[in-house]
């Protein structure tokens, strides 16, 4: 489990029973589901907050998920921050207003079988890919355009091997099934996402297969409301605003595919810290998880409001 001083974090067992908790405590508001098994068999669980969450209503749905990388456990606690926040501030009149206007898909563990590795001993293992056979890297995995661009590996023990095959991962096929069922009535209700990295302090936008801003499935136009949007978010949060390109190329990422295959305004954050300390970097103390979650609070909201625009 995690070592002295980061015991504020959620393993897995954690993680489920705080969402759990959150359902039982708010029956109105929250609702739990499962976007399907990961290799070894765990439940991804997908927390929806909404008023009369029991029905499917026509409002603007927002997907936020995190640890796709299983070693960056400061996501989960952001996207348990968020579940918390929607819930228990119900309360608070802008809080009311966004839950009772959106739906809010939350998935707080993309990857539960390399995030319970990582720390299973006691001592953090580093890990980042899922644990079929050497490891997937889960974000390498997705379908758009998968292993087009040398933004992934073929070698198996690489740590951004991208499968045997798009979707050849059980946590990225998931994930799509979840995703391509938010689709009605031919349209996609899914319309703003954040995918939650760390670290390095950066707001991301697509595409990150190319270096180009505009490209087959990209227009002038889409990327300068991806930059606008971004920036505005990232003024709030004193993160990095950049196309995903500008820090490396990568093909088979899930924000590639959210925009590629479903046109939803979807951002990557690279959390806290900005730099330093290789390994390190993925394992800040406990005591920072609620200022770095709370950081993001203001652009959270940003997002949910251009889910309506
Ligand atoms: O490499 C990744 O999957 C993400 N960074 S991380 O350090 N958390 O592994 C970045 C994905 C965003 N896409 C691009 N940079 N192209
Ligand atoms: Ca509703
Ligand atoms: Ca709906
Ligand atoms: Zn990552």
């Amino acid at each position: 489990d995690f070592p002295p001083g980061d015991e504020a974090y959620h393993n897995y067992d954690e993680m489920v029973a705080e969402l759990d908790k959150t359902v039982a405590d708010h029956p109105d508001i929250a609702s739990k589901v499962s976007a399907g098994k990961s290799f070894e068999g765990r439940d991804i669980p997908v927390l929806k907050i909404s008023d009369n969450v029991a029905t499917d209503e026509d409002e603007p749905e927002v997907l936020f998920d995190c640890n796709q990388h299983a070693r960056e456990h400061l996501t989960t606690e952001m996207c348990l921050h968020i579940a918390q926040r929607f819930t228990d501030n119900y309360d608070d009149p802008a809080v009311k207003e966004s839950v009772d206007n959106r739906e809010i898909w939350i998935v707080p563990s993309v990857n539960p079988d390399g995030s319970t590795y990582d720390v299973a001993s006691g001592e953090y293992q580093g890990w980042r890919k899922n644990r079929q056979d050497q490891g997937t890297d889960v974000n390498r995995n997705w379908g758009y355009l998968w292993g087009c661009c040398g933004g992934s590996s073929d070698d198996p023990a690489d740590e951004t091997y991208r499968g045997t095959e798009a979707w050849s991962s059980p946590e990225a096929a998931a994930m799509r099934d979840f995703i391509d069922s938010r689709v009605v009535g031919g349209t996609q209700q899914i319309k703003a996402a954040v995918d939650f990295h760390t670290y390095s302090e950066l707001v991301l936008w697509p595409f990150g297969h190319t270096s180009d801003d505009v490209t087959e499935g990209m227009t002038q136009e889409e990327y300068d409301r991806f930059a606008k949007v971004g920036t505005e978010m990232a003024q709030t949060n004193g993160y990095t605003p950049q196309q995903s390109s500008d820090l490396y190329v990568t093909d088979g990422d899930s924000l590639d595919w959210m925009w590629g295959q479903h046109k939803i305004l979807a951002f990557t954050f690279e959390m806290y810290p900005s730099s330093g300390g290789g390994l390190d970097g993925f394992y800040p103390p406990g005591d920072v998880i609620e200022r770095e979650t709370a950081r993001n609070d203001a652009a959270v909201d940003i997002l949910l409001r251009e889910a309506g625009a």
